[in-house]
């Protein structure tokens, strides 16, 4: 059962039989001083749940986590902008995620979930809204057996929209979920660095897999969610070198986020501040730096500003 640190009873707290975590109230300032022009390439918006209703279909309910939270957070941080992800609690109706685009000032894009039924008009209206991705999740405790048919449906339904698509799984499925994987076409970003077993360490057959995906030069990664991925817990020193690994080695195909709110966090919530300051223990460089936090995200999500 949970361990509530804030909220209990208010409007962002958790159901009474939440079994995951709010997210931190009051984040430090980061030491670490990102430049200017910084992307949180992975974060999400939560409805407020009145405006924006959760689907009935999720597996679980999340704290609020509206888009005003969202940049007060992204300028405390010093950030300048950010990539919102369509979780699996709010299905296909990426109508939050929109919503917060649109009242970024420019300054946010999106990557949704959508049906393979999918309108044509509807597509349009989320790449002018901001989209530029689509999520396939293969995660089975959020989405049951994923729908392989209707994810190769969608990326035709998507091809020539210079959108990519991003694909959540866990390593040790990788063996099985490579082939399809690498059988879908055009930019493929993978999320949470491939979800790699810690406790297996940075040589493992598993992590190994990640990493041969991302020989091919159409793969992209998060090096994002230390706190999900750690055992040691935080300062999240047996993730450092993940992280370093994908940085160094593919300086530019990797992109950085915080993941904001950090749905389903059961063992502790992040201080986002120190997830920030774990930037440069990742990419010691300025010029990695500048790479994983700029360039890379523009040219991805920005391409336009970047000519
Ligand atoms: C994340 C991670 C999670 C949730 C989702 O779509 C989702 O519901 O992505 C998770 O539970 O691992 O990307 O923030």
């Amino acid at each position: 059962m949970n361990q509530h640190t804030q909220s209990a009873g208010s409007k962002s707290a958790p159901p009474a039989d939440a079994d995951y975590l709010p997210f931190h109230p009051a984040p430090s300032r980061p030491a670490f001083k990102v430049p200017a022009g910084a992307v949180d390439a992975h974060c999400h918006v939560f409805g407020p749940a009145a405006l924006f209703p959760f689907a009935p279909e999720r597996k679980y309910t999340p704290v609020d986590a509206p888009a005003e939270t969202l940049f007060t957070l992204r300028d405390h941080l010093g950030l300048s902008r950010n990539v919102i992800v369509q979780a699996t609690c709010h299905g296909t109706d990426n109508s939050a995620m929109l919503d917060a685009i649109a009242r970024s000032e420019g300054q946010a894009r999106g990557v949704a979930v959508v049906s393979p039924m999918v309108p044509d008009a509807e597509l349009k209206r989320l790449h002018a809204g901001g989209v530029r991705g689509v999520r396939f999740n293969f995660l089975k405790r959020l989405v049951g057996n994923a729908p392989k048919d209707a994810y190769v449906r969608i990326a035709d339904r998507i091809a020539g929209m210079g959108w990519h698509i991003v694909v959540y799984f866990e390593s040790h499925e990788l063996e099985d979920l490579a082939p399809f994987i690498r059988a879908l076409p055009g930019t493929i970003v993978i999320d949470h660095k491939g979800r790699p077993d810690l406790a297996a360490g940075v040589d493992s057959v598993t992590f190994s897999r990640v990493l041969d995906l991302m020989e091919d030069e159409r793969f992209w990664i998060k090096a994002t969610c230390p706190e999900r991925l750690t055992v040691a817990g935080p300062p999240y020193d047996d993730v450092v070198p993940f992280g370093r690994r994908l940085v160094e080695d593919f300086p530019d195909r990797v992109l950085w986020g915080t993941d904001w709110p950090h749905p389903n966090m059961t063992s502790h919530m992040p201080d986002d501040g120190a997830l920030v300051d774990m930037i440069p223990r990742i990419a010691p460089s300025e010029d990695l730096q500048r790479k994983l936090l700029i360039d890379n995200p523009m040219r991805l999500y920005w391409p336009e500003e970047r000519a």
